[in-house]
């Protein structure tokens, strides 16, 4: 990072017309790629932004935990908990994670006491880092409260 950050200052001070715009963008683009997805923010995607591919996918798979790939286009992960009110306060940990996020995961509670997270990213028809950042965050919160 330091030697492309060096890069582009260098080229800066080449004089000619360096485009300060694309030099924020980038230096916030490779800023954010060098943080955990527990630290970053959902963004808002432009139209026509590409999903992840599937080894983009799996490799932000790896900060998370037991959160598993359908396809190349969700993510999801299942809990168990003691009773109905212990899967209720979770899904309302999440539902506040999720609003802070603006980005929401669909939330399917089944049998009395069992949570299934999907996370996809509908502005981009499949999977987006926002999905990784919430993921991740969720896990945090679970961690936090263990
Ligand atoms: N949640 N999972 C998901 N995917 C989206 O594309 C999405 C969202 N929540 C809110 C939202 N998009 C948009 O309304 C805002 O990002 C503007």
């Amino acid at each position: 990072m330091d030697k492309v950050e060096l890069g582009i200052i260098g080229l800066g001070k080449m004089g000619g017309n360096f485009d300060c715009g694309s030099f924020l963008s980038f230096k916030v683009a490779i800023t954010r790629m060098s943080m955990q997805l527990v630290d970053r923010s959902c963004v808002e995607y432009d139209e026509g932004t590409p999903p992840l591919s599937k080894e983009k996918a799996e490799e932000y798979l790896k900060q998370l935990s037991g959160w598993r790939l359908i396809g190349s286009a969700r993510i999801e992960k299942n809990y168990d908990f003691t009773d109905f009110t212990e899967a209720m306060k979770f899904v309302n940990r999440v539902a506040d994670i999720a609003e802070a996020e603006d980005h929401h995961p669909d939330i399917l509670i089944h049998a009395w006491n069992k949570v299934r997270l999907t996370l996809s990213t509908h502005a981009v028809k499949g999977l987006s880092e926002n999905d990784f950042i919430l993921a991740a965050k969720i896990d945090q919160m679970v961690n936090k409260v263990i």
